[in-house]
């Protein structure tokens, strides 16, 4: 049984750092709904790379909570091909914040990382006992590596300091903002681009990467914001607690799934030289159940709001990925 207690968001100066990603607008977006007070900063003011900028501003601003929540992110391809940024970046990117919310006495302080964490050939559904427990998949080691850093940072300030630093773990997500572009993106926004675009431009097939056969679970932004404000308020272990809707489906289902809210009759095709990635990964999502949160937005409906978000953006100012077709 994960740990509960109480955070109280009333009146609190809460840093969503990370706030114009997928993540961290859907955080901000929740966090509207709640009576504190929302604190942001730009790349371009900030940069979450640099030590001593975050030092200063972190100092400046004094934020009661955090919410971790900016990272270097991508899909299978982004990730096996940019192996250095995805580890670079996001070691500088958790040290600096959760270094600087304990010098100056952060409350609470919530980290997420990613079910990547867990290794290759886990058993199912995951437990978040099963950390360190074998091999990672090697598509994603270094960004893997890295958000386990970050939950051995909250870890290592609870015990030797007492802060109350925790750390979430999601499935794959999906949802507004998200990054559309082909080849850099996750499955589901490439495959959402790649069959819209097959669509419109009447294109008979649409290629799958790898085998269509590995199974992952999707979790709509919008869920996961909910959780990640649940578990602010409510949790408090040193054991990561794992984020997911518990159901899993294989990639070429996920394509049906799309190619049924966007319209398109075509058929799908395997490129087999790319890789499957880690075969299976599914949460097992009971210590949150527990807790009293659980997902509410089944995937055919998150589907079809994400393919309505995805094409008021392609009339208006567009989508990131730029595959505005
Ligand atoms: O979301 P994704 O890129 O990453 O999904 P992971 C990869 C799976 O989808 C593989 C298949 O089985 C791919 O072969 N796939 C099929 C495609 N077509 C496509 C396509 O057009 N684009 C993409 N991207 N994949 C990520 C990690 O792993 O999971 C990250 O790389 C992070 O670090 C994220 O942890 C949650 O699910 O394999």
């Amino acid at each position: 049984m994960a740990a509960m207690t109480d955070f109280d968001l009333t009146g609190k100066r809460i840093w969503v750092a990370g706030h114009r990603g997928m993540v961290g607008s859907a955080i901000v977006r929740r966090l509207h709904q709640e009576p504190c007070e929302i604190l942001s900063v730009s790349h371009s003011d900030l940069d979450l790379r640099r030590q001593a900028a975050v030092e200063e501003w972190t100092a400046k601003q004094r934020p009661d909570a955090v919410i971790v929540a900016a990272a270097t992110v991508g899909g299978i391809h982004a990730n096996a091909s940019r192996p250095a940024d995805f580890i670079s970046d996001n070691l500088a990117i958790e040290q600096n914040i959760i270094n600087a919310a304990y010098q100056n006495g952060v409350s609470k302080l919530l980290f997420l990382g990613s079910s990547c964490i867990y290794p290759r050939l886990a058993p199912q559904p995951i437990d978040e006992e099963s950390l360190l427990t074998g091999p990672l998949e090697p598509t994603n080691e270094w960004y893997a590596i890295a958000k386990i850093v970050g939950i051995k940072l909250c870890q290592a300030y609870r015990r030797q300091h007492g802060c109350r630093f925790v750390s979430a773990m999601p499935t794959n997500l999906y949802g507004p903002e998200d990054n559309f572009d082909l080849t850099g993106g996750h499955v589901l926004p490439s495959l959402l681009a790649k069959i819209h675009r097959a669509k419109v431009e009447g294109g008979k097939t649409v290629e799958i990467w790898g085998t269509g056969t590995p199974r992952r679970e999707f979790l709509h932004v919008d869920d996961l914001a909910d959780a990640v404000v649940f578990l602010l308020r409510h949790y408090e272990d040193d054991l990561p607690i794992n984020v997911g809707t518990g159901v899993d489906v294989t990639i070429l289902e996920v394509a049906e799934a799309i190619a049924q809210v966007v319209g398109f009759e075509g058929s799908f095709v395997f490129d087999s030289s790319k890789p499957d990635g880690t075969p299976r990964k599914l949460l097992n999502v009971s210590r949150l159940s527990a807790l009293g949160w659980q997902s509410k937005i089944p995937l055919l409906d998150g589907l079809r709001q994400t393919y309505r978000w995805y094409l008021d953006r392609l009339s208006g100012p567009g989508v990131r990925g730029g595959q505005a077709h």
